[in-house]
């Protein structure tokens, strides 16, 4: 054995080596590994004794990718291509080992390999568009050569990894071997290459994938419309479709050059500075400050939920779906069949689409068990309640749930604003108590605020947070505080976006901005989507805001077929004449003065308050980061992904605007705007959310 550097090694198995890498966590390729890879290769090929190489990696995976924290640092040592140019022109022909998973760049590290063998529960791919990029080393290139430049693009423009499998029948594995027996597979294929003088396969040079498309453009401008939708807003996946587009039109070495050109550019964007921000924090997020990784978990195999509604009934596929059996509770015999048949009916609408066949329908459907009586919870390990946001009603329930859940067991409310310290205060065992405040719709939202009460057990929000990970929803811890992360700062951008509608814009105007800043809807078509009629009395209306009159004039959202907007049958929104009327009266009556209002004061009055409010929640230590409240906004709301987040978005934006912005607003509009203490001392200190 034969250290090359400090990530990789070269031994000799008969006229074989083996250059293996080993750079946990992931093998990413850091300038340490590339340099291994390089120096490997060329030893290899400069030993006589050696007639062919594999390049395998030790740990849990082959190489995940280039090393994303080395992006937009000085670049030092062996390039990428460089390490590359030594395998794919390397005279003995070189053979990557998969395992784990082979992304990015670490799958364009394969792809210049001779050839390929992985075992069948390896997966390979170009995650790249995730972190606003495309592949920078071939990967544009080499694949379509491969598989053609339709698949190429979709696998590129999904960026989700594709299993072994699938790759075998693309022909992007040669072969798949024994799960377990990677190393002994991979030589028995190089032999095989040795004995039969297999050639040294390089697919740049391949062109019979290519070349039937080449001089087509309308099957760019196909994929161009089938993904413009998806895509509103980014930036990086245009450069995607150009870039496999090349792949077809131009030799190899220009297509990697303008490839190469593109990531670069990409690299540079805020966009992708946003992306991978996103990518670290998702990470981050599950790291709790003051509770060790590996402290110990409850179990959690038998789930209850109070209340069939919507939200109880979402809750509970998400653990069906993890194979865990929930009993579901309800007071009424009526309401638990509805909520029952609406799970059922979910299932067979997934059926129906194909993704779940009629056998999964019944396997979930057969965890799951019914009672109109609490005492049917008292064997569960963990317990939520999702019933009406009720304090009186929570705290009843909890009291009961004291006397009938077993020792150890978690209660869990999904409350979305209420006190979670008062709900604990009710049982004999506050430790036990948390709040899991999931987004509706339950099952699809990956969002899950996990509150923290003051005296909730280390070992319970520990297992809170696992079992997030385990139903695949991304956990965030939460402090206590009305509408904890996400609806407090959400409350803030209702109140100016009423506020707005007052002053001199119209909802559409208000949504318009939103959208076209990249969230998926606006406040008023959210309402209308959510109806406006939650929390609304017909006994206790009272005119005394737009959104009662319109329920007042049954007008309660795209359910009723018009809300803040008019609704065609197939939902579409229309802005309505009669609403502009409503909201000019309303606004007459007060003596409010409307105005012109500008896109930029909208975007600002609605934005720039939510902030704030997320620098007052890091202030009281209601969230432990402000990647986590980028978190929270971008998977429970649809805040655009690519500007990273409310707190990152700022901190480009500068925090010294945002300020002064405040301070504005907080002078003709008062102590709404006041700036949060925090913002102040940052900007004070040149700092932004990011140096915390
Ligand atoms: C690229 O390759 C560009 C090229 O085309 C061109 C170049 C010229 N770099 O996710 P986990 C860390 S772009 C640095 O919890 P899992 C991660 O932060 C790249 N660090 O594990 C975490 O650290 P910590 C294309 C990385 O088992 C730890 O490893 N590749 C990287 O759930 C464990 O990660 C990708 O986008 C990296 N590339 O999932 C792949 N990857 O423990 C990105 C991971 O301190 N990676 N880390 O929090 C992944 O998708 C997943 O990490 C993976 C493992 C599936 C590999």
């Amino acid at each position: 054995m034969t250290a090359v550097n400090s990530v990789a090694e070269l031994t000799r198995e008969g006229d074989i080596a083996v250059l293996t890498i080993y750079s946990p966590p992931v093998n990413a390729l850091s300038a340490n590994v590339r340099q291994g890879i390089r120096d490997g290769v060329k030893q290899a090929e400069a030993d006589p004794a050696v007639k062919a190489i594999v390049l395998i990696c030790g740990g849990r995976t082959f190489i995940a990718g280039a090393d994303i924290s080395e992006f937009g640092k000085p670049f030092s040592g062996v390039s990428l291509p460089e390490a590359q140019d030594a395998i794919e022109n390397c005279s003995k022909p070189v053979v990557a080992a998969i395992h784990g998973t082979a992304l990015g760049g670490g799958f364009e590290v394969a792809l210049v390999c001779h050839y390929r063998v992985a075992v069948p529960s390896a997966k390979l791919g170009l995650p790249e568009i995730k972190l606003g990029l495309i592949p920078g080393a071939g990967g544009t290139q080499r694949l379509p050569r491969l598989i053609g430049p339709q698949a190429a693009a979709e696998a590129i423009l999904s960026g989700a990894p594709f299993a072994a499998a699938q790759a075998k029948t693309w022909g992007v594995v040669d072969e798949i071997v024994a799960e377990g027996h990677l190393r002994e597979g991979a030589l028995a294929f190089a032999q095989r290459v040795i004995d039969e003088k297999l050639p040294l396969v390089k697919l740049r040079d391949r062109d019979d994938k290519v070349a039937p498309f080449r001089g087509k453009p309308e099957i760019f401008e196909a994929i161009r419309k089938a993904n413009a939708r998806k895509f509103r807003g980014f930036e990086a996946w245009t450069k995607a479709i150009d870039a496999v587009r090349d792949a077809v039109e131009l030799p190899f070495a220009e297509g990697a050059k303008r490839e190469r050109a593109a990531f670069l550019e990409l690299l540079g964007s805020m966009q992708s500075k946003a992306q991978r921000h996103v990518f670290f924090a998702e990470r981050q997020v599950w790291k709790i400050a003051d509770i060790a990784d590996d402290t110990p978990t409850l179990p959690v195999k038998k789930v209850g939920v109070i209340g069939a509604g919507t939200m109880g009934g979402g809750i509970s596929m998400n653990f069906l779906n993890a194979g865990i059996p929930v009993t579901i509770v309800e007071t009424a015999q009526a309401a638990l069949d509805r909520g029952l048949s609406v799970i059922r009916k979910n299932y067979e609408n997934t059926a129906k689409k194909g993704r779940m066949t009629t056998a999964d329908v019944e396997t979930r459907m057969g965890l799951l068990s019914s009672a109109l009586d609490l005492g049917a919870l008292a064997d569960c390990d963990l317990i939520i309640e999702a019933v009406f946001e009720d304090m009186a009603i929570k705290k009843d329930i909890f009291g009961k749930l004291d006397k009938i859940a077993k020792p150890g067991a978690i209660l869990a409310s999904n409350t979305s604003y209420l006190d979670v310290d008062a709900i604990a205060a009710t049982t004999s065992r506050p430790g036990s108590v948390l709040g899991m405040h999931f987004f509706s719709p339950a099952n699809v939202m990956r969002l899950l605020e996990v509150v923290r009460g003051e005296k909730t057990d280390k070992a319970v929000l520990a297992t809170a947070m696992k079992t997030a990970k385990q139903i695949g929803k991304i956990g965030v811890v939460v402090g206590v505080c009305h509408g904890f992360v996400g609806n407090r700062m959400l409350a803030q951008r209702q109140r100016e976006a009423q506020a707005l509608i007052l002053e001199g814009a119209m909802p559409w105007d208000v949504d318009r901005v939103l959208y076209d800043f990249g969230m998926p809807m606006g406040p008023f078509a959210m309402s209308d989507l959510a109806g406006l009629d939650i929390g609304w009395s017909k006994e206790k209306t009272s005119s005394s805001t737009i959104r009662e009159i319109l329920c007042e004039q049954d007008r309660r959202g795209q359910k009723t077929g018009a809300g803040f907007y008019d609704y065609d049958e197939n939902r579409n929104a229309k802005p309505s004449a009669l609403v502009e009327k409503i909201i000019l009266d309303f606004a007459a009556a007060k003596g409010i003065n409307r105005r012109e209002i500008s896109d930029q004061e909208i975007l600002e009055r609605c934005l720039y308050p939510m902030v704030n409010e997320g620098a007052k929640i890091l202030e009281e230590g209601k969230a432990q980061r402000a990647s986590d409240i980028d978190i929270v906004w971008i998977n429970g709301y649809g805040w655009p992904v690519y500007t990273g987040g409310p707190m990152f978005w700022a901190d480009g934006l500068g925090l010294d605007k945002v300020l002064a912005a405040m301070q504005r607003f907080e002078a003709t509009m008062g102590a709404a705007f006041k700036p949060s203490a925090l913002l102040e001392k940052l900007v004070a200190e040149g700092k932004g959310f990011k140096d915390l």
